[in-house]
């Protein structure tokens, strides 16, 4: 029954009963909630509000800036900004971390988010979403002391994103478990939907950008080529490919149906570190991932105890069922340095 449904207040006030998630926190996901609903409409409406263009500017990435992008992360850090206890925040869309306190203090949160995913998607009406991730501060920080932000995925309290599709879900784990709650329209009100979603340990489905075969080091070549032998290859099945271009879409199909999403180093991305960024990509996903169960790897170790050292790096990533993600892992283990 639709009203029996938790909205995402009651969910997060359990949370708060049962697992003493703090107060500030379940103000603070409140908040991020309600900028994805601006980005919801905004998106929605774009076509009619001109947005859906580029921007005459490039984010530190050099990637050309959407209008939305611009859009979606202002809605982020003014949002977010309602909560005291936010003591800086790291945006894709910013090159330099945004400090919101003089003083940080123990028990304050870091929050890093990706305000638009995908957003190449928007100009031909494809699903993007918004990722993000909180850590809390075990100690006082000076502010604008940018290595007390390089925190591991381990030390994550809470990730989640949101997709903009043909529903608006949001996505989020606090530690204990994953659950998604779609966007009501006419309420409002996000509402959940499951509860603990699980990723299924077995799988036949692969997510890579194909068209960087040539690319690809030895091991991440192995592995595709046996999935698409099939049932004549090593794996005796068939497998499918998707692609979406977005890596919240792939993600949440990962978590709604098993698979695996690969976004390997190769030669063209090496100098880089691969092209997925580890503080508001990579540390999500992989709690969100671990959390349903899944494993999250870079194809040698695991994502959430790397180590950052600069705010906007870029890591490997294998994400997905735990039996994909070993295999993977071990054909790394055995074939490294093969041409
Ligand atoms: P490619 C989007 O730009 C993104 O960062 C991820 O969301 C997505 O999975 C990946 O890059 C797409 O990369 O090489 O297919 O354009």
């Amino acid at each position: 029954m639709f009203y029996d449904r938790l909205t995402l207040r009651r969910f997060l006030l359990q949370e708060y009963r049962t697992h003493g998630v703090e107060k500030d926190l379940v103000f603070l996901l409140e908040d991020i909630a309600t900028a994805c609903r601006e980005i919801s409409f905004a998106i929605r409406n774009g076509a009619f509000f001109g947005t859906l263009g580029s921007a005459a500017s490039k984010n530190v990435q050099g990637e050309t800036q959407k209008e939305l992008d611009i859009f979606a992360n202002d809605q982020f850090v003014s949002h977010i900004r309602n909560c005291s206890r936010v003591a800086a925040l790291v945006s894709e869309e910013v090159e330099e971390v945004i400090w919101l306190k003089d003083s940080p203090a123990a028990g304050d949160y870091i929050v890093y988010f990706d305000p638009l995913d995908g957003s190449s998607n928007l100009d031909v009406n494809l699903s993007v979403g918004s990722i993000f991730s909180i850590v809390q501060l075990p100690e006082a920080i000076e502010a604008g002391d940018v290595a007390s932000v390089l925190r591991p995925g381990t030390e994550q309290i809470c990730a989640g994103y949101s997709i903009y599709g043909p529903a608006t879900t949001l996505v989020i784990t606090l530690g204990h478990g994953v659950h998604e709650f779609v966007n009501h329209l006419g309420t409002g009100e996000f509402r959940i939907v499951s509860g603990h979603m699980k990723v299924a340990e077995e799988s036949a489905e692969f997510s890579i950008n194909a068209s960087r075969f040539g690319d690809w080091d030895a091991p991440v070549r192995r592995y595709i080529e046996e999935c698409l032998e099939g049932e004549a290859g090593p794996r005796r099945k068939r497998f499918g490919m998707r692609w979406s271009g977005s890596m919240v879409v792939d993600i949440h199909r990962i978590l709604t149906r098993g698979g695996v999403f690969l976004y390997p180093e190769d030669r063209d991305n090496r100098a880089t570190g691969g092209k997925l960024r580890l503080l508001y990509e990579a540390n999500p996903m992989g709690f969100l991932i671990e959390q349903a169960g899944g494993i999250a790897s870079t194809g040698r170790a695991r994502i959430l105890e790397v180590q950052p050292t600069s705010i906007h790096q870029r890591t490997p990533v294998v994400l997905g069922s735990r039996s994909e993600v070993l295999r993977i892992e071990d054909h790394h283990t055995q074939m490294d340095g093969v041409a």
